[in-house]
């Protein structure tokens, strides 16, 4: 019997190592805009990224979750106003987020990349009234 559940744990370490869960460990769980977000959903999250990206001096939060295997979403957190903007689609894999002013405007860009087995995809993103605007992007049909 003993052995048997040395197998397992075996096994169970060596899926948590190979799939995505490893990138949970950068999440910080105590963050209160991650609290609004499970607030409205129960979905896993995969990845944020902390930053004012609105320009009004409190910090914002991206968030991809997953819905599925193979759908995943991104939605923000706006700090201040604790509102989340309606969600938009993210890369299935290996996601990333950076921040990034691309203009000449206070205002923070981000750039979301990601890949669905070797597609790589990627797009910049700006907040606009509350919501989450797609300025450019670049294979995301083939990534998301
Ligand atoms: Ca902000």
């Amino acid at each position: 019997m003993r052995k048997v559940i040395f197998i397992f744990f075996i096994g169970f370490i060596f899926y948590t190592y190979s799939s995505q869960e490893i990138f949970q460990e950068d999440i910080d769980q105590k963050n209160p805009l991650l609290k609004i977000f499970q607030d409205e959903y129960s979905n896993r999250v995969i990845l944020t990224k902390e930053g004012d990206i609105t320009d009004d001096g409190i910090g914002d939060l991206i968030i991809i979750y997953e819905v599925s295997k193979s759908e995943k979403r991104m939605v923000v957190v706006l700090g201040g106003s604790e509102r989340l903007t309606s969600s938009v689609k993210a890369p299935v894999e290996r996601q990333s987020i950076k921040l990034k002013n691309i203009d000449e405007k206070a205002q923070m860009e981000f750039i979301v990349s990601g890949y669905k087995g070797s597609k790589l995809g990627y797009a910049i993103y700006r907040i606009e009234d509350n919501r989450i605007i797609d300025l450019f992007g670049e294979g995301m049909d083939e990534c998301c």
